[in-house]
């Protein structure tokens, strides 16, 4: 425990005085640098919020109170993923925990580490009717959070809290990290404990060892130099390692794609770099693995679910060239046809397979090259094919998707961190938006890389609450949300969050009068053209209305106009209400085949 923590449970004679569950909580998310709980108050969860009050007045973590739950462990979700900590949200009884369970689903499903907390009435009321009341007996929130949780329990006496708490954390950032989710009655929050202190070094115990399978890693390393031709396909795991990753795909003279996820981790300038696999991604991808020629497919750090594998394409990804590289061991559930599998963390595993390709040349008497420069950046010429390169360079009102993307690449600085809400909006982003002067060799990022879509439970409204938590994680880097006018009008409150929390996000809204996705994905797959309209909505109003800055865009000349302004805002959020050409249709086919049971 830290000297700030313990000054804080002196009393006026200097003695340490017992605290209360909460505060032990708080005790614990002190050791673990956690700056935010996201939530709504209520009254079954005062207690906790007595004790971030009196956490925050300590300069401990402090409260950030969302419009809604939902919004709130989204805002848990960004946190965490740009943080590498573990995301906390909290809600009271009955509708808050309801509330909170959408974002909560939405992080099971992409495995970040989160630590949910929500309140019961006190346990004497228990099977009384009391109001809110959630236990086994009412409407049973540790049952509803059953299937969306790797930890789930009912603290039903305070001695037993500890013990959870530390038990829930080491789960949540176990080899498959996910949501933890503990029930706290509000007499057990209350209750005060025996210590003043944590009784364990949660530091430590969360700790990650730099462990790998050897055996496997020397088979990697043999068939790596059998090899005549690679491919790396770089899965969002390979975050940490990324300048590892590409110094060894140098070395070996792989060549490069990402997965959806991955695409934030590589410059789409990178002369190997020949674009995206799976959903909305590029077809030059797709030849760089149906060459003939090729014969190794190295995965790294990645779930080859439905989107990454292209609908669980045999030809391309899922046969036995596949060697398949993770740390979630869980991942190699998706590969059994995998010629290896190789488990271990990343970044250690291609630190080993570096020195041992530099071994290799020292020993052919290859003069060392010493770390390999980065390759040129191709200065905009890149080798991805787009599917519709007139689009992405058309000057007409209305703006097309296409060049919105190329101008969101273009307006904001290399460092920018893009946020792409579920709809057409992430097709759009995933295709069309390429930032220049991304990553290159040798450059590392610890977490999250520079571009997220949530591809896997694809909640309408992620992005807005998952780009206020990240802005408050990073409030030194730029941050866009790319978001549609349904998702908006869904979640668009949390921009209220980021109003009071001075935070210049840039909110992009992508506004085409419809549920676009769903329309296009009905035209495109002949259903009926049903319940897709959303009546016109003056969006850069609203956000004014809300403390924000609003700007209407119809055109590509219109952005020029607001370029420089954007990013002189320090202090605030802009949103961009962009009046889209409606007709325009996303690049989402793989979607459509595999509703059609095509896949
Ligand atoms: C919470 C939730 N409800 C419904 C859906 C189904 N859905 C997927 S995309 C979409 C349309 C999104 O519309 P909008 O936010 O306007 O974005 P657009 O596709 O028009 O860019 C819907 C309804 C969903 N993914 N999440």
């Amino acid at each position: 425990m830290d000297a700030r923590c313990s000054e804080s449970l002196q009393n006026d004679s200097g003695i340490l005085h017992s605290i209360n569950i909460s505060e032990l909580l708080i005790s614990y998310l002190k050791q673990l640098s956690i700056e935010y709980v996201f939530g709504v108050p209520g009254g079954a969860i005062e207690p906790l919020y007595n004790a971030l009050a009196q956490s925050e007045r300590d300069g401990g973590p402090r409260s950030i109170v969302a419009r809604h739950e939902t919004g709130a462990a989204f805002m848990a979700d960004g946190y965490a993923s740009q943080t590498g900590r573990i995301g906390v949200c909290c809600a009271t009884t009955g509708p808050g925990a309801t509330n909170l369970l959408t974002g909560v689903a939405s992080a099971y499903a992409n495995n970040v580490p989160m630590l949910v907390i929500t309140a019961q009435t006190s346990l004497t009321t228990f099977g009384k009717g009391a109001f809110q009341e959630s236990s086994c007996t009412g409407v049973n929130i540790v049952g509803m959070f059953e299937f969306c949780t790797r930890y789930n329990t009912l603290v039903s006496h305070a001695d037993q809290f500890e013990r959870k708490l530390v038990a829930a954390l080491m789960t949540a950032c176990g080899s498959t990290p996910g949501p933890v989710h503990l029930s706290l009655p509000l007499d057990v929050m209350r209750s005060v404990t025996n210590r003043a202190a944590p009784s364990y070094d949660i530091v430590r115990l969360l700790d990650r060892p730099a462990v790998h399978d050897a055996e496997a890693l020397h088979l990697l390393f043999s068939m790596l130099s059998d090899a005549k031709s690679i491919v790396f396909v770089i899965g969002e795991g390979a975050s940490e390692a990324i300048g590892s990753v590409l110094t060894a795909a140098l070395l070996l003279n792989a060549k490069l794609v990402t997965t959806p996820h991955g695409k934030g981790l590589v410059s789409p300038y990178h002369p190997s770099f020949f674009g995206v696999v799976g959903f909305a991604g590029h077809s030059s991808a797709i030849d760089v693995l149906k060459d003939p020629e090729l014969d190794t497919v190295v995965c790294i750090g990645t779930t080859l679910g439905e989107w990454a594998s292209n609908g669980w394409d045999a030809d391309l990804l899922l046969n036995d060239r596949l060697i398949h590289i993770d740390e979630q061991e869980n991942n190699f559930t998706y590969t059994p046809m995998a010629r290896l599998h190789v488990r271990g963390r990343i970044v250690t595993l291609f630190e080993q397979l570096l020195r041992h390709l530099n071994t290799l040349s020292r020993e052919a008497g290859e003069e060392q090259p010493g770390p390999p420069s980065a390759p040129p950046l191709n200065d905009g010429v890149y080798n991805f094919t787009l599917d519709d390169e007139a689009g992405f360079r058309d000057n007409d009102k209305p703006i097309k998707p296409q060049r919105l993307m190329y101008e969101l690449s273009r307006m904001f600085p290399p460092h920018t961190r893009y946020y792409a809400d579920t709809g057409a909006s992430f097709a759009w982003a995933i295709h069309y938006l390429h930032p220049f002067d991304r990553r290159m060799m040798g450059s590392r990022n610890a977490h999250g890389g520079l571009f997220r879509a949530c591809l896997e439970f694809s909640s309408m409204g992620w992005a807005i609450g998952c780009s206020v938590g990240a802005a408050l994680a990073k409030r030194d880097q730029p941050m866009v949300c790319i978001t549609g006018d349904g998702s908006l009008l869904m979640s668009g409150q949390e921009i209220t969050v980021a109003v009071q929390e001075s935070l210049p996000i840039i909110f992009v809204v992508l506004n085409d009068s419809s549920l676009g996705m769903v329309k296009h994905g009905q035209r495109l797959a002949g259903a009926e053209p049903v319940g897709t309209d959303i009546p016109p909505v003056d969006f850069a109003a609203s956000a004014r209305s809300m403390g924000a800055d609003g700007y209407t865009v119809h055109s590509p000349k219109d952005l020029l106009v607001l370029d420089g302004k954007l990013l002189t805002l320090q202090s605030r959020p802009a949103l961009l209400d962009v009046y889209i050409d409606r007709e325009a249709v996303p690049p989402i086919s793989s979607r459509i085949r595999s509703l059609k049971g095509g896949v």
